[in-house]
Order: structure tokens, then C-alpha cells, then sequence
């Protein structure tokens, strides 16, 4: 399992997530916010643990996609690259991502070490010369065995067009060599690709045989030209996935601070793209003699209103309509959204106003907003807003509380790890579901009455708060700007950077002030924008 021998919450051991970089032919929409959303989940819990991380995205910016729609609107590919690259960055600000850098394939520190690359596979022999004749999928840039093609019925999975027959001279990269290697890596690793039924695609396919793969293209100009032949231009796929050790300056660790975050803890990515990651992306670090990322996790897709998304249908939930779901209820509302309810597993999820609804006002207003807001507001009326004192009597004991509060930050940091964020949020939720029967059951507002019961109110209400407070840690990588209003507003003072500390039972010191809050109000719902 990734990442668990770095489990204890003091490890500073460097860690590397990264995002698919995304193509610039297109406006950035919901699954590029999602994918990037959910790394940034994982490298602020993971800061929060202590870790040294490095959190990496960018954009794809070579390749004949890109050269087509600069031409048809008239346009260099390197204009068109810099205005959506601008596009992509915006999504940073918008989402409040906290990655390290934003790579860019035209970058020279880019360009440069991809040529290194592919110079020193051509020097040993991984790269060859030679001719191909094969099934040629056009949108996708991509060759299919004979097998595969058949099982395709010679059309494209993705577009649905015919898949042609090609012939073409060009460079090629010796993946055959690798079918034995490959497969023992994936039978050692079982957690290499994730989710299991992914990877259980890719055993499968492997055991197909693999094809050498072209590493160059002559059909095109925009792109990286190939060393010592520059007729020819490195085909996108090869210069795009070497963006994850170019970012790190893995062309020459040893003069690169960054080399330390090398491997990747995560690859996350979508689907669609996995193989790539799974087995043309391993086979080159073999071929580099450069460490395996430790897991790729392929996600599925959002769907948007029980609907795929698609050009033709025109349904692609875009930046202007995330930006109404921000205004209306909130940017980290979206985010927990994503991070909660997103296609982590094998399986689409739909993304529906109605559902979006619905979860902001069960989980968010109801039940953590409700709860911090009834916590504070009786520790208002009935301590003079000072947190009061936890004497360890009574029902529901500060002992219990201790151990229960304890078993969820496991589990919500194990789950952290395994990058099941939904996971992660439940375990947190539970906390303060608890806290909400706690509440409803012990009825301190009633006790509150008799002014003899100010011992017992106070013990309720210090394990309420507490737990409030452990609970806000655990889901302050979702929410970083609402979970620090609660920070604020209860006197918590800054992340500390070791979790297991924080969400220690008892942190929560007597006499603190503690403010009033409202974190999340109520939306009326409207069917659309
Ligand atoms: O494939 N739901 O870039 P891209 C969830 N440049 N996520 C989605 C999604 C959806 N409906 N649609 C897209 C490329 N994504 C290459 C990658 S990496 C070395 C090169 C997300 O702009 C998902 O992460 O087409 C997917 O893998 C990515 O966007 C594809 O972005």
C-alpha cells in the first residue's frame, strides 16, 4: 500500500503527487477541476501530516491536436498554448490549488530534458529506426494489435471512427522488450494501478503481447524535435508523460533539489488514459533505470446530469457553471462535493444540481455547520464563551470520546493514504454525526436549566466542542478556507503540521474563547442557473 510506512503523522519523508497535464486544444472543464481538486485533497492532508510534498500539474501542449486548432482559428500553436495554458491556471485560483508548479510542455527546462531522454534511449539501443504498418486509431494517436482492432471492429473505442491502416517510418520505442519485466513489476506490485478492476483491465491487455510503439511522428511540426533528426518530431504522448521526472529535472538528478521527491506517491489520472501510465510509462523509467511511481489511480468520470459529456452534445460542465455552484454555496462546498461524491472507484458518478444540493444541505449544513454552530452557540449562552472545563464524569465519557475520536483519525488518515478521499470525509462525519446524537441525547440545553447541572453542561459540551474540532482537522485539507473559520473563531491557532498531535483528545484547552460561527448557510434550490 502506498504510503504506509509514512503513516505516523512525524515522517517528513518526501512525497510526489501529480495530475494528468491537460491539453491546450481544449477550455479546461469539471473533470480537469476534479482531477486536480482531489490531488490537492491529498497533498494538504498530507502537508498537515508533516510530509514534504511536491504537488505537480500542467499543460500538454505539443502535438498535431493542438497544431489543427491553432490553424483553424488562425493562430500560432504557441498562442493558442499560452491562452488556454492561462485558461488552466485560472482553475488553480478559482479551486485554491496549492500545487508547487505548473509544467508546461513548451517550457526549455521541458524541452531540453526530453530530448536528453530520448537521446540517451536512442544511444542504447531502446530506440529504433523502423518501419510499422498497423491499426492506427487517429483520433487518439494510437496503434491496436491486430487482436484488439478485431475486437474493436476496426473502430476507434473514443470517436467511434474507423480505425486505418498505417504504414509509417518513424523511431520506435522497443516496449516488446519489456513484455516480461512489465509483467512481473505488475504481479509484484498489486498496487501499482488502482482501482483493482483497472488493473485487472491492464493484466489483461498485457497478456495480448505488446508492440514496439512509435516514438516520433513526420506528419506534423509542432513538437519536439527528435535529437540528431530533426525531420522528425517526438510524438505527444512520450514528451507529455516525461513531464512528471522533467518537472523534478530527473534528466540530471544529481544537480536537482528537486530529484529527492522522485518517485511519485501517486499517479492520478482518468481512465482513459491508463495505459499509457500503467505500461508505456513504466516500461521507459525501466528502460531510464529510474524507481517506479509507487501507484497510478486511474478515477472514472463525472457524467453530468445522468448524461456522458461530449462536444457534440455541448453538455460539458465548464468553468462559468462551476463558478455559479462557488457563488451560490460556496468554493470549498465544491470541493467537498467533488472530493465526496467524485468517481474514485470503478464506477461514473453523476454530478446533478439536485445532488449537489442535497449533499451540501445533509452533510455541510446540517449536520457540520449545525453542529459547530449549536456547539458554540450553548458554549456562548452557558459558559460565557469560554470553553469549558471536561471533569471526566458522566455519561459518554471523555474516555470514550478519546478512544472513538482516536479510531476515526485512523481511519480517516488510512484512507487518506489509499487515496479513498470518500472514505477519508466518512470518517470524519461520523465524528460529528456522533456529536449531533450526543447532543439530541444528552440535551445539555435542557440541563442548562438547573443551574446545579453547570458541571455536567460543561462536560458535554467540552467533549462536543473537542470532537467538533478533531473532526475540522481531519477535513481541513477538503475545506481549508471554512475549517480555518472554525480555527479563528475557536482560537485554534495554526496547523501544527502533525496531525496525530492535533487530533489528539484533550488539545482543547478550558477558558478558551470560543466565537459563533456559521460556516455554511442555506441556498434556496433552483433547478438551473
Ligand atoms: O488526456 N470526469 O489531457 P486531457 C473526470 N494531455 N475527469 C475527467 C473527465 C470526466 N468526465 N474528462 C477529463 C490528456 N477528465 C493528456 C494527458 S498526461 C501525461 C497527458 C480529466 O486534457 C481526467 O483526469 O484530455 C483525464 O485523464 C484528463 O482530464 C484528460 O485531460
Amino acid at each position: 500500500m502506498p504510503d504506509q510506512e509514512d503513516h505516523s503523522g512525524t515522517n517528513a519523508a518526501p512525497a510526489y503527487i501529480t495530475t494528468p497535464i491537460y491539453y491546450v486544444n481544449d477550455k479546461p472543464h469539471i473533470g480537469h477541476a476534479y482531477t486536480t481538486t482531489i490531488c490537492d485533497v491529498w497533498a494538504r492532508a498530507k502537508r498537515f501530516e508533516g510530509r514534504d510534498v511536491f504537488f505537480l500539474t500542467g499543460t500538454d501542449e505539443h502535438g498535431v491536436k493542438v497544431e489543427k486548432s491553432a490553424k483553424e482559428r488562425g493562430m500560432e500553436p504557441q498562442a493558442l498554448a499560452d491562452e488556454n495554458a492561462a485558461e488552466f491556471q485560472k482553475v488553480m485560483g478559482l479551486f485554491n490549488l496549492s500545487n508547487d508548479d505548473f509544467i508546461r510542455t513548451t517550457d526549455p527546462r521541458h524541452e531540453e530534458q526530453v530530448r536528453r531522454f530520448v537521446k540517451r534511449l536512442h544511444d542504447q539501443g531502446d530506440i529504433y529506426l523502423g518501419e510499422f504498418e498497423g491499426w492506427y486509431d487517429e483520433g487518439q494517436e494510437e496503434y491496436h494489435t491486430e487482436t484488439k482492432a478485431k475486437e474493436l471492429d476496426y473502430k476507434s473505442p473514443i470517436s467511434q471512427r474507423p480505425l486505418v491502416r498505417a504504414t509509417e517510418t518513424n523511431y520506435y520505442f522497443r516496449l516488446s522488450a519489456y513484455q516480461e519485466r512489465l509483467e512481473k513489476f505488475l504481479a509484484e506490485n498489486p498496487d501499482f494501478v488502482r482501482p483493482e478492476a483497472r488493473r485487472n483491465e491492464i493484466l489483461g491487455r498485457l497478456r495480448e503481447g505488446l508492440l514496439d510503439v512509435p516514438v516520433t511522428r513526420t506528419n506534423f511540426s509542432w513538437g519536439i524535435p527528435f535529437p540528431g533528426d530533426e525531420e522528425h518530431v517526438i510524438y505527444v504522448w512520450i514528451d507529455a508523460l516525461m513531464n512528471y521526472a522533467t518537472a523534478l529535472g530527473m534528466a540530471d538528478p544529481d544537480s536537482s533539489e528537486r530529484a529527492r521527491y522522485w518517485p511519485a506517491s501517486y499517479h492520478v489520472i482518468g481512465k482513459e488514459i491508463l495505459w499509457f501510465h500503467a505500461v508505456i510509462w513504466p516500461a521507459l523509467l525501466m528502460a531510464l533505470d529510474l524507481p517506479q511511481p509507487r501507484c497510478v489511480y486511474a478515477h472514472s468520470f463525472w457524467i453530468s446530469e445522468g448524461q456522458k459529456m461530449s462536444k457534440s452534445l455541448g453538455n460539458f460542465i465548464d468553468l462559468e457553471q462551476l463558478q455559479g455552484y462557488m457563488d451560490t454555496y460556496g468554493r470549498d462546498a465544491l470541493r467537498f462535493f467533488l472530493a465526496s461524491q467524485g468517481p474514485l472507484g470503478a464506477t461514473d458518478s453523476d454530478f446533478s444540481r439536485s445532488q449537489f444540493h442535497e449533499t451540501y444541505n445533509t452533510d455541510l449544513v446540517n449536520t457540520l455547520g449545525n453542529c459547530a454552530s449549536r456547539t458554540s452557540a450553548m458554549i456562548g449562552k452557558y459558559c460565557e464563551g469560554a470553553c469549558p472545563t471536561d471533569t471526566g464524569e458522566d455519561a459518554g465519557g471523555a474516555e470514550e470520546w478519546a478512544q472513538f475520536t482516536a479510531a476515526q483519525m485512523d481511519a480517516s488518515l488510512a484512507a487518506m493514504d489509499r487515496f479513498d478521499l470518500s472514505g477519508s470525509i466518512a470518517a470524519a462525519m461520523a465524528i460529528v454525526r456522533k456529536v449531533d446524537a450526543f447532543i439530541n441525547e444528552t440535551a445539555p440545553f435542557k440541563l442548562a436549566k438547573d443551574p446545579d447541572n453547570a458541571v455536567t453542561v460543561g462536560n458535554i459540551l467540552y467533549r462536543c466542542a473537542e470532537a467538533v474540532r478533531i473532526a475540522s482537522c481531519l477535513l481541513e485539507a477538503v475545506m481549508p478556507a471554512r475549517m480555518n473559520d472554525l480555527r479563528v473563531a475557536w482560537n485554534l491557532g495554526e496547523p501544527s503540521g502533525n496531525i496525530r498531535e492535533e487530533c489528539t483528545w484533550g488539545r482543547l484547552n478550558p477558558g478558551t474563547e470560543i466565537e459563533k460561527v456559521a460556516l455554511f448557510p442555506r441556498v434556496e434550490f433552483t433547478e438551473s442557473e
